[in-house]
């Protein structure tokens, strides 16, 4: 329960010290942790915000390699890109640390040290890829090989990216050492497990206390609990070079897991930020821990970090994990390593500004509860109709207004009943967004605030003082007594979502003094009346389509610019011809135009999608395993090919009556639509 609480200690991931900071990140977690923070602030609740650069892992190393610099010099570039961005962004962390620091290295290896002791580590001996020629054994991702289940021959250690399978690097046929291009040989080597199979019980018993988290969340992490043989053992350790060395006899080489000590950098981050006080915000029950994190975060964050604190002892565990989904970007997944991406430093550079209207529209399109996805043209109609239309709108017409009719100063707001409602409308809706933002729904939060704004503008424009002047000047200066309250109650009422938005509107009331979140709950007044308010300026710009335009095309040609140029002259890998068919073996298929009427994905099975189809002579539930590839909405209205006779076949407990046609593009490995021709109807056949 909330209540119990005295004290919030808010995290926020700790990004990778590897590139600059993109969309993704910012909607994922940053922005969230950043609003229900500075919502915190607003209440006056004691709350902490910690963060800093995840500066360990293969996620570094790889980044050194590939520009043949030295791990520290990719971190101390990445983690000064990324402070200043985040920071461009107002995301106002109390403290932004990193993990490569000499006080992480002791905090780390302190609780190794501890859990070691304890004799909580199983030593297991394993065979491991080494390189012969570069001398070192290899993480996963520095092996590639042919793909055991595609043929694609240069599948990963841990993955083939063309076919999507899951590999252990001895699955991978002909290995090779991405370092030297030498064959790896198998060498044993040790290293040291946290045993999740025996702490099972008590990490369910912690889990399944929360059953308040978000489903998501939830959900994915009884998953894991629950899944096939359970909990496994998993190595804290690594035989790399990079990172904080295993402080034990014996254990040359190794380094400490990149997930055991990257969490712990929320505690370096907090001794950093707090001093002797730290102790009170990690051991004390009366803190709340929050975790804000990214949804291919979430095991970490719910299972391994509880298991190695609840392992330690003397620690709180974290209370609450609002993790998001994934954002996409025009329909695509935002990748670094393909350039698709709005870094938001090019951002700043074509929009100065204007980090709020980007804020804006990541928070109303935010990844709660499924991926989302983030387009220009979204970001423009947002701007156009709610930032400028709505809030931008009210506010320059009360300064304006004023100005004209009122000599630039509030005046007293009226008191007949309409007067009376459009202010109350203020408690109302900040306790609405209070609500919601308690409860980690930021859009939900958002669109109470805007509602706000909308309360303000129907008011003016039903009381019409421009009208009312003429005849009445006294009741047109009371009309804009009220709806210049309501101006400064709006910029608390944004402040956390839109910050810079919030300081220009007190600036333009004249420097009216900052709001707490009681004050909202008053019923006024929010700015003194006989303030002299400051010149009107317009809050928001309109973005005109050409701006939207140049923005795609610099997203295309940076991705087009940034295709890896292939290693080897790259013949595509064409599937072989088939054996012989006759004629007879392929008539029976009945084969027909079918429209996609409805597309939902299938809980707890990644790859599936479950499509409702119009085949022109029923409707019927076809499954397909392309969820990796489309999100729903991409799929819905398309026009496919359907192998109409196959025999139904359950599923999930879902009945597909099925299969639609799908091509594999042989250039980019994925997968494609077969798109009859546009004139064809639904229900035509093939043959
Ligand atoms: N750096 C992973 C990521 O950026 C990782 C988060 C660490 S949080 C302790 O997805
Ligand atoms: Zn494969």
């Amino acid at each position: 329960m909330a209540s119990e609480f005295k004290r919030t200690l808010v995290t926020a991931a700790l990004p990778y010290a590897n590139g600059p900071i993109h969309l993704g990140h910012l909607a994922g977690c940053y922005l969230p942790s950043d609003i229900y923070v500075r919502f915190k602030r607003l209440k006056g609740d004691e709350v902490a915000f910690v963060c800093g650069s995840d500066e360990h892992g293969m996620a570094i190393t790889m980044k050194a390699r590939k520009e043949g610099v030295t791990p520290r010099e990719i971190v101390d570039r990445y983690h000064v890109v990324m402070r200043d961005a985040l920071a461009d962004f107002g995301i106002a962390f109390d403290h932004y640390s990193r993990t490569s620091s000499d006080r992480h290295k002791q905090v780390a290896s302190e609780f190794f040290k501890t859990l070691y002791d304890k004799g909580v580590f199983e030593a297991r001996q394993t065979d491991q890829y080494f390189d012969p020629e570069a001398q070192q054994f290899l993480a996963d991702r520095y092996i590639t090989g042919t793909c055991p289940r595609c043929s694609h021959d240069a599948a990963y250690g841990d993955q083939c990216e063309k076919c999507g399978a899951t590999l252990n690097p001895t699955d991978l046929i002909n290995p090779r050492s991405t370092l030297s291009g030498a064959t790896p040989v198998l060498k044993p080597t040790t290293n040291w497990f946290l045993p999740l199979d025996k702490l099972s019980d008590d990490l369910r018993r912690y889990i399944t206390s929360h059953p308040e988290w978000k489903p998501n969340v939830y959900g994915q992490t009884l998953s894991w609990l629950d899944a096939g043989d359970g909990l496994q053992p998993r190595s804290m350790t690594r035989d790399l070079d990079w990172g904080v060395p295993v402080p034990v006899e014996g254990a040359d080489g190794k380094v400490l897991y990149v997930w055991f000590d990257a969490p712990l950098g929320y505690i370096t981050a907090t001794q950093e930020l707090m001093g002797d006080q730290w102790e009170t915000w990690w051991k004390d029950p009366s803190t709340r821990l929050v975790h804000f994190i990214g949804k291919d975060n979430i095991v970490f964050h719910c299972v391994i970090f509880p298991a190695i604190l609840m392992q330690h002892g003397g620690y709180i565990l974290p209370d609450q994990v609002p993790a998001n989904e994934f954002l996409n970007l025009e329909g695509q997944k935002l990748s670094t390593s393909r350039n698709w991406a709005v870094w938001l430093h090019e951002y700043l550079a074509d929009f100065p500004g204007q980090q709020d209207v980007l804020r804006y529209v990541l928070t109303a399109t935010m990844p709660e509860t499924k991926d989302n996805d983030f387009t220009w043209a979204d970001f423009q109609q947002r701007n156009n109709s709610e930032l400028v239309a709505v809030l931008g709108n009210l506010v320059n017409r009360v300064m304006v207004l004023n100005h004209k009719f009122c000599g630039g100063t509030v005046p007293a707001a009226g008191v007949l009943p309409q007067d009376r409602e459009a202010l109350g409308a203020v408690a109302a809706q900040s306790a609405l967004i209070g609500e919601a933002l308690e409860a980690f729904k930021f859009r939900e939060a958002l669109g109470h605030a805007m509602d706000l704004a909308r309360v303000g503008n129907k008011y003016l424009a039903d009381e019409a003082p421009w009208q009312v002047v003429k005849t009445d000047p006294d009741r047109a200066a009371a009309i804009l007594g009220v709806a210049t309250q309501l101006v400064a109650a709006l910029a608390t009422a944004f402040e956390a979502f839109m910050p810079f938005t919030a300081d220009r509107i007190r600036t333009m009331l004249g420097g009216a003094p900052a709001l707490t979140w009681a004050d909202l709950a008053t019923a006024g007044p929010w700015i003194p009346v006989g303030t002299a308010l400051g010149e009107a300026s317009l809050l928001f710009q309109k973005i005109e389509d050409e701006q939207v335009a140049a923005q795609r095309a610099k997203l295309e040609a940076a991705a087009a610019a940034n295709q890896p140029a292939p290693m080897e002259p790259e013949q595509p890998a064409l599937t072989p011809l088939a054996p012989e068919i006759t004629y007879d073996q392929f008539a029976p298929l009945d084969l027909r135009v079918a429209l996609v009427l409805e597309a939902e994905r299938v809980p707890k099975a990644d790859r599936l999608l479950k499509l409702t189809l119009d085949t022109g002579l029923d409707r019927r539930t076809v499954l397909s395993g392309i969820a990796e590839h489309f999100a729903p909405e991409e799929v819905v209205g398309r026009r496919v090919i359907l192998l109409a006779n196959l025999a139904p076949r359950a599923m999930r407990g879902i009945e597909s009556q099925g299969m639609i046609l799908m091509a594999d593009n042989p250039e980019t490995g994925k997968l494609a639509f077969v798109q009859p021709d546009s004139d064809l109807p639904v229900g035509a056949t093939v043959r």
